[in-house]
């Protein structure tokens, strides 16, 4: 195996603007987790950094919703996605926000040595301003038509649809998110980036460098744009959330989030190593050092073109050895939303699935968006609990555990002569290491977990056939062999398994009594030690590693989601358009008055009706309403209602309706009594 190295690896900083969900974790934090704990297992030195991106325009407009300040907003959900982060074991070595001191000091540097260097190119040009907010338009501040695809939503920064880096000025169309306005051109003074200056770098250093071994959805992205032409980038905006510019004329300007954002990383990395009592600079600055960044696919321009742009004007940093960026994971067929509430947010899934963390993680990674978009589906989630987690893995684990105890007093048994079935079962483990290694380290988290899964698949089968609850019968001595083999795989499987599994490893070493260090494992002894789980070493009792998700708690979820699909069609159903307008005199023909209702029953034979006895003031009068499948008899009896009084009576079944109760219908079908103060009626909903 490789000699150890020094590894920085880096996540996506997110946005503090709402919690994180199942996408966030698939795409950034489970590989990166799994990446780094299987460099820690194999003896290298990892720093594993994260943080919180406080900065730019979605918090600040969240902010103004909300009616709070955006450090109101970032105090918030940094802690929830700092604790999402803990919850899930994801691994970080330091978790830090770019609202610290620390941070501002780092960038603020940072940016100064560029402007003394002569990085920047400063210049007066004319932005898009909206009057009535009194506020310079970029980023996400203004919306416009991407020039490149044609999409309409496309940002002042970015099209998310063509992943297409823009300048506000590119947008055809642009309208104000603030106002709705059409902006007008101001001018104001600004710091440039020369993307253009780094041209000829990023052509040698990504598209002759990397061809090989950066992932191709990474490798075609950098090389359209850069064969499209580089141009400056603003990297300073008017706005007055964010670090302000160190610089002279810098006065009511901050850094362009997407400028400070990236050096969170080198922060976040000396925060980290203040704390430990370690020189933060190797792990930035030597070129032993292998710089990874791990990010979602619509990062790949900020973390392959212009940090790397910013790192190498700096002079003394070293560049990302890979980016291997994930495309996106889709929920039931719909892209992850949450302005739609499509998502499943991992503070809830907590609370619906309490210490299954491993399991969500595992079925992230066998569904990881790897090299195209995928879906996560409920149903998928359970089948993979079910028949991977709990009949493979917990199953085989659960079987070694409790014979040991039933047979040998929880004892490893010595065993005796193994024979072929054993041998290369023994063998084949050993393999397990090398061939889990090297998906991983080729990025390919997919495969390595279900490598993982393999073999604990040959441990079920292994024991499966050789039926050791029927050898003990009439062979103890086989008995003995077997159990050992089985336990051998029982052992390997808790290492190996520390990367995807973390709380199921923890558990397994528990069960297994190997958390001594006369006994714990490194992920090269499997392959290197002749024993893994010596003859006379004691385990302890079967507790169960993973349990049956059943099929109401996968209805449960799918019910939410449908919940959510109903609550959007509603919001984005048009009301009806008006009907044509009537004389006052057409108006005063209606009669129409409060009544209650005294009685209800429902017409035989139907779905739809309930006979009604109701007060109208004038009468007590029968009416037939349509409006069984809302409501019981027993909740109507009482109701104050709105009563057309004068409609001609008409016979429904043989009964005549002398009049008509007012109902609307909500979007959902539901039928509600005409009740203004009702929050089930929405304004527009007709009366009929
Ligand atoms: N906050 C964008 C995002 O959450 C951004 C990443 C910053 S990484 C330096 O997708
Ligand atoms: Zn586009």
């Amino acid at each position: 195996m490789s000699t150890p190295k020094r590894y920085t690896i880096t996540t996506a900083l997110p946005y503090t603007n709402g919690p994180i969900h199942i996408g966030h974790l698939a795409g950034v934090y489970v590989p990166a987790d799994i990446y780094a704990r299987y460099l820690r297992l194999t003896g290298n030195d990892v720093v594993l950094i994260g943080g919180s991106d406080e900065h730019g325009v979605p918090i600040t407009i969240k902010a103004k919703n909300e009616g709070v300040t955006p450090q109101d907003i970032v105090d918030k959900y940094h802690a929830i996605i700092k604790k999402s982060f803990e919850d899930f074991g994801i691994s970080f070595d330091n978790y830090s926000r770019t609202s610290a001191p620390i941070h501002h000091k780092t960038a603020s540097e940072f940016f100064k040595t560029l402007n003394e260097k002569g990085e920047f190119i400063e210049e007066t040009t004319e932005q898009l301003f909206d009057a009535e907010a009194n506020q310079f338009l970029a980023d996400r501040f203004v919306t416009g038509t991407c020039p490149k695809c044609g999409n309409e939503e496309a940002y002042g920064d970015q099209c998310e649809k063509c992943g297409t880096s823009l300048n506000a000025t590119d947008l055809i169309n642009p309208k104000s998110t603030l106002t709705g306005n059409t902006p007008t051109l101001k001018e104001t003074k600004h710091w440039f980036l020369p993307l253009n200056k780094h041209e000829d770098f990023l052509k040698e250093w990504i598209l002759e460098g990397h061809k090989k071994d950066w992932k191709p959805n990474v490798y075609g992205q950098v090389k359209s744009w850069i064969d499209d032409g580089l141009r400056p980038r603003a990297v300073t905006r008017d706005l007055d959330w964010g670090i302000p510019v160190p610089a002279e004329g810098g006065e009511g300007k901050v850094l362009y989030v997407w400028f400070d954002a990236p050096i969170g990383y080198i922060s976040s990395t000396i925060e980290w190593a203040e704390r430990e009592g370690k020189d933060w600079k190797p792990y930035w600055k030597d070129e032993d050092t292998k710089l990874i960044h791990f990010i979602g696919k619509d990062n790949i321009v900020f973390h392959c073109i212009i940090f790397p742009s910013m790192l190498k004007a700096e002079g003394s940093y070293i560049l990302p050895e890979n980016v291997p960026a994930n495309e996106f994971l889709n929920l039931e067929g719909n892209k992850l939303s949450t302005s739609k509430n499509w998502a499943v947010w991992l503070p809830e899934y907590l609370e619906e699935f309490p210490d299954q963390q491993d399991v969500l993680r595992y079925v992230l990674t066998a569904n990881a968006p790897e090299t195209k978009d995928n879906d996560f589906t409920w149903k998928d989630f359970q089948a993979r609990n079910n028949n991977e987690l709990v009949a493979i893995f917990g199953n085989f684990i659960n079987r070694v555990v409790v014979l040991t105890n039933k047979y040998y007093n929880g004892v490893v048994p010595e065993p005796n002569e193994f024979n072929d079935v054993d041998l290369e079962t023994l063998a084949a483990v050993k393999a397990y290491p090398n061939v889990i290694a090297s998906s991983i380290e080729r990025y390919r988290f997919r495969e390595a977990g279900q490598e993982l899964m393999n073999l604990a698949r040959l441990g079920n089968k292994y024991l499966a056939d050789a039926e050791p609850w029927k050898v003990i019968k009439e062979d103890e001595a086989r008995t003995k062999t077997i159990m050992y083999v089985a336990l051998q795989i029982a052992s390997a499987l808790a290492t190996l398994s520390e990367p995807f599994l973390p709380f199921t490893s923890a558990k397994l070493k528990g069960i297994l009594n190997v958390t001594s260090n006369a006994v714990e494992m490194s992920w090269n002894d499997i392959t290197e030690k002749e024993v893994l789980l010596p003859a006379g070493h004691q385990i302890g009792k079967a507790e169960l590693l993973f349990s049956k998700i059943e099929d109401k708690t996968i209805q449960e979820q799918l019910d939410k989601l449908e919940a959510s699909k109903k609550a959007n069609e509603a919001a984005n159903k048009a009301v009806e358009p008006q009907k044509d307008t009537i004389t006052f005199e057409d108006f005063t023909k209606l009669d129409i008055r409060v009544g209650t209702i005294l009685e209800a029953e429902k017409m035989p034979k139907t779905k739809k009706l309930l006979v009604l006895k109701v007060d109208t003031g004038i009468d007590t009068r029968t009416i037939v309403s349509g409006i069984a499948e809302s409501f019981t008899p027993e909740e109507v009896v009482g109701k104050k209602v709105t009563v057309l009084v004068n409609l001609a009576p008409r016979k429904l079944r043989g009964v005549e309706s002398q009049g008509m109760i007012l109902m609307t219908e909500t979007p959902e079908g539901k039928l509600v009594f005409v009740n203004p103060d009702d929050q089930e009626v929405s304004n527009g909903l007709q009366i009929s």
